[in-house]
């Protein structure tokens, strides 16, 4: 029978070093990881091998099993953890949409403003389901409610969805241990794509199958390297950092930069990991300045193709206003009216959206 890595699902190999799977021949018998998922969970190394997903095949596996779809969410990058197209992929399977991460948001936020918010930007991007639960892997209450709602569908067959890292391996590895099921836990990481083929857990009342992360242009992470990846990363609850802005520009670290137009004054909290540098300028000469920031280490790096910018201007209206930055950070801004001048990368998701810190109506 063939053997399969428990920590990403690929078959295991004991011919080439440089694929993926690959155990040295002595260790087959008893190896439960690959050689490349035993050192990540070891020693923390990273090795991507996300070229060898066969995505068109996994998903019409999926899809043949007329399975529950557990779509998982990063409910601090929502736009960034929405996949193009999920209706067409999913449509007839019922879904059950995981927001995650939950924790990740300050303690003291109302979670229910960040769930209806989430609810009305899936109606918005007409995204079907049927039900949502907020999560999060630290969260054994969430945990215990996540799994009463799998089993309420009664379906066997369940397929946990979504982007490169949301959180689809923790999720199941928050169950696995919940449940305290004899399983070995899967490899988790924040480096993009860490899990490469399906990989199904026995829960008795219902199997539970990991997935690879849909891969897009749309998220930071993507244009990273790994040890740059750590510092813009949010994996813990983050400290809000207030600002105001006049006649000043922001540099988020050396990754990007936003400006309000002449004379407007600007609150901003900044909603984003504490070792990215967010720092104003006086607004002249900003490309010359951006410019001079390639040898600063968050700079970001030319990985596999070139790297396009553009600037683009967002309308705010005075309203409180939450601005979504692929995975970076999020920026409120309090009751600002004027134009926003925004330097970006040119794929990378930046959406304005009402502030989930108004209150509900
Ligand atoms: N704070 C917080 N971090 C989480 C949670 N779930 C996952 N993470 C972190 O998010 C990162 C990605 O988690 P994974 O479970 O590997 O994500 P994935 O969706 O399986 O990623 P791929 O296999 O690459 O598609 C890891 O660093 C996790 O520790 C959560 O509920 N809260
Ligand atoms: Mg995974």
């Amino acid at each position: 029978m063939e053997k399969k890595c428990l920590g990403c699902g690929v078959k295991l190999q004991i011919d080439n070093e440089n694929e993926v799977g690959f155990v040295p021949s002595h260790l087959l018998n008893k190896a439960k990881y690959c050689q490349r998922c035993f050192k990540l969970i070891h020693y923390g190394k990273f090795k991507d091998m996300s070229k060898s997903i066969d995505f068109d095949n996994i998903f019409q596996f999926i899809k043949s099993k007329n399975p529950l779809i557990i779509y998982l969410i990063d409910s601090f990058n929502i736009d960034g953890s929405l996949i193009d197209g999920f209706n067409k992929l999913f449509n007839d399977c019922k879904t059950l949409v995981i927001a995650n991460k939950i924790d990740i948001w300050p303690k003291s936020m109302n979670k229910n403003k960040i769930y209806k918010f989430i609810i009305n930007k899936l109606n918005k991007k007409n995204v079907k389901f049927d039900d949502i639960i907020g999560f999060s892997s630290f969260n054994s209450e969430l945990i215990n409610k996540t799994i009463n709602k799998i089993k309420s569908y009664k379906n066997r067959e369940v397929f946990v969805v979504g982007k490169i890292n949301s959180g689809k391996s923790s999720f199941i590895n928050s169950l696995i241990k919940h449940k305290n099921i004899d399983q070995s836990l899967i490899a988790t990481s924040f480096y993009p794509s860490t899990t490469l083929d399906l990989i199904r857990v026995d829960f008795k009342d219902f199997y539970l199958t990991d997935s690879p992360g849909f891969i897009d242009d749309t998220n930071i992470y993507n244009y990273l390297n790994n040890k740059n990846l750590k510092k813009v990363i949010n994996l813990k609850e983050v400290k809000p950092i207030s600002m105001s802005l006049l006649n000043e520009t922001l540099f988020i670290g050396s990754l990007m930069y936003i400006s309000l137009e002449n004379d407007i004054k600007a609150r901003i909290n900044i909603y984003g990991n504490s070792l990215i540098k967010y720092h104003k300028t006086k607004t002249f000469n900003l490309l010359e300045k951006f410019d001079s920031l390639t040898n600063n280490p968050l700079y970001v790096p030319k990985l596999n193709n070139i790297v396009n910018y553009e600037d683009i201007d967002i309308k705010l209206d005075g309203n409180r206003n939450m601005l979504f930055i692929g995975g970076l950070c999020n920026i409120d801004f309090l009751n600002v009216k004027g134009i926003l001048h925004i330097h970006k990368i040119k794929d990378l998701s930046v959406e304005l959206e009402r502030s989930m810190l108004n209150d509900i109506k």
